[in-house]
């Protein structure tokens, strides 16, 4: 993806590869109308030379013999009002893999070049259709696995966090005219930088980024989902809570202790809080080859979870080797014990239960008690599903936006300190502010280099 001229015309099949009922190839720029008028045809094997924007048409898709290919629907939308910016055809054709493969050499070969990944979202983005925020925003929707973090990809595309980069630059740049003023008028510099509050204002504008640059634990959370590992000995429960959270028999579940022997990793949406739930292998010494892999896998779901479900059978209490588990959860701040079996009549209860940082009683079996853990799992993490997603907070997601604001903020620092050390040279200030300006002009995309676009856009999927 090192051409960033938008000179020739880029295809590529914009359905998932595999069965469907229909699949589009998607053409992209200034010969996208002449390649769509060459391979197409009516019904009745006449060519056509007018297509109207924005109207789908139904015909034949031929090769190069004029042998038809399939019978498909085309549309051709004119630019600029398109995705790209540029002219764009669409022709949607049966999905077999074979059908579209087919139309998609055809269209190579009539001219048009195979995109890379992420090449038309970079086009629409370099015809200033979206800004980078946003182009990020539409391959954060495309990977998106749980509805939340799906909500808070849309309300990026929507332009929240676009909108309020904006804003801090605008109030960056209206302090700059004040500093630059001083600049020019040194006798009268204190007095202008005075008059226009620059230190109040800057410290203002930081708070607001620092806010942002907190907003991103949550949303990386959201956005990646939150890992819980559910960790305990054999036969207490843990695939049966699994299966009751997911809602269904995802697990084997048995009464022989050491059923599960590998992880198994499900996502899903409870109770609005993006889970990466880990069923893991039940915790004991154990001579079995393939069991003691299995809880070695444990051990080290355990280590990266953000949240550990610690379950006990609460009809039987702590025993020996639930202790020995204890032991290797010290390290881990974010545990719940859960007191399974409830339905049985339990032997400990959570009221008598002060060493973990939450706990709930519940009974796998007969589903109870299994909501009350979103909540604790939520009141951890300090997170707020509901609020993150629907409330006016703007919430980022992405570790490139956190490293530019991060550098932001530590410019405008640097400019709050000459002012309040004796304000001495103004130069130095507008260079600070300059490179705050900079980096947050770097998140929309107003300040770009290529390596940045290349990094941002070849995560994206071809056909995007
Ligand atoms: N009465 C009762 N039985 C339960 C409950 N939860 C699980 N069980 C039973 O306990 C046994 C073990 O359940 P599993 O979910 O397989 O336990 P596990 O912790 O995944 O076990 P391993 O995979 O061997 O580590 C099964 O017979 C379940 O039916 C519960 O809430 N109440
Ligand atoms: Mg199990």
């Amino acid at each position: 993806m090192k051409d960033y001229l938008c000179e020739d015309t880029i295809a590529a099949i914009g359905t998932p590869i595999g069965r469907g009922a229909i699949g589009i190839v998607r053409i992209s720029g200034k010969d996208a109308l002449p390649i769509l008028k060459k391979a197409f045809r009516t019904k009745s094997g006449k060519k056509v030379e007018e297509f109207e924007d924005r109207k789908l048409r139904y015909g034949i898709f031929v090769d190069s013999s004029g042998e038809p290919v399939d019978e498909v629907l085309a549309v051709y939308m004119k630019a600029p009002k398109t995705f790209t910016g540029e002219d764009v055809v669409e022709i949607h054709s049966h999905g077999g893999i074979v059908v579209i493969r087919k139309i998609l050499r055809e269209v190579l070969r009539l001219g048009a070049r195979l995109a890379e990944p992420g090449e038309f979202t970079m086009r629409a983005f370099l015809n200033g259709k979206i800004d980078l925020v946003q182009a990020e925003a539409i391959n954060q929707l495309i990977e998106a696995t749980t509805e939340t973090s799906a909500k808070l990809a849309l309300k990026q595309l929507e332009g929240d966090l676009s909108k309020k980069i904006k804003e801090l630059r605008d109030r960056l740049l209206e302090i700059k005219a004040y500093i630059e003023a001083a600049v020019d008028f040194p006798e009268e510099d204190v007095e202008i930088v005075e008059s226009g509050h620059v230190r109040e204002k800057l410290e203002n504008v930081l708070s607001e980024i620092e806010k942002l640059i907190e907003s991103y634990r949550e949303g990386k959370l959201i956005k990646e989902g939150i890992k819980v590992a559910i960790i305990g000995r054999p036969n207490v429960g843990k695939s049966s809570l699994l299966n009751a959270i997911l809602e269904e028999e995802r697990a084997i579940v048995t009464e022989i202790p050491g059923t599960t022997r590998d992880i198994i990793e499900e996502t899903v949406t409870f109770k609005g809080l993006p889970l990466r739930l880990i069923d893991t292998a039940g915790i004991r010494e154990s001579a079995d080859t393939v069991e003691r892999i299995g809880i070695e896998r444990s051990l080290k779901s355990l280590k990266e979870s953000d949240v550990v479900l610690f379950v006990i059978d609460g009809s039987v209490g702590f025993t020996e080797e639930d202790r020995k588990i204890e032991e290797l959860l010290k390290e881990k701040g974010n545990v719940i014990l859960v007191l399974n079996k409830s339905d049985l009549g339990l032997k400990v209860r959570c009221n008598r239960v002060k060493e973990f940082a939450g706990c709930v009683e519940v009974s796998a079996k007969r589903k109870k008690g299994i909501d009350e853990l979103a909540g604790e799992i939520s009141r951890l993490l300090l997170l707020d599903p509901d609020s993150v997603v629907s409330g006016g907070e703007v919430i980022i997601t992405s570790e490139r936006h956190r490293e530019l604001l991060q550098k932001a903020a530590e410019a405008i620092k640097r400019a709050i300190d000459s002012l309040s050390s004796g304000f001495e040279s103004p130069e130095f200030l507008s260079m600070d502010i300059d490179e705050a300006l900079e980096n947050l002009g770097k998140i929309v995309g107003f300040v770009t280099t290529e390596d940045m676009l290349d990094i941002i856009f070849s995560r994206f999927c071809i056909g995007k």
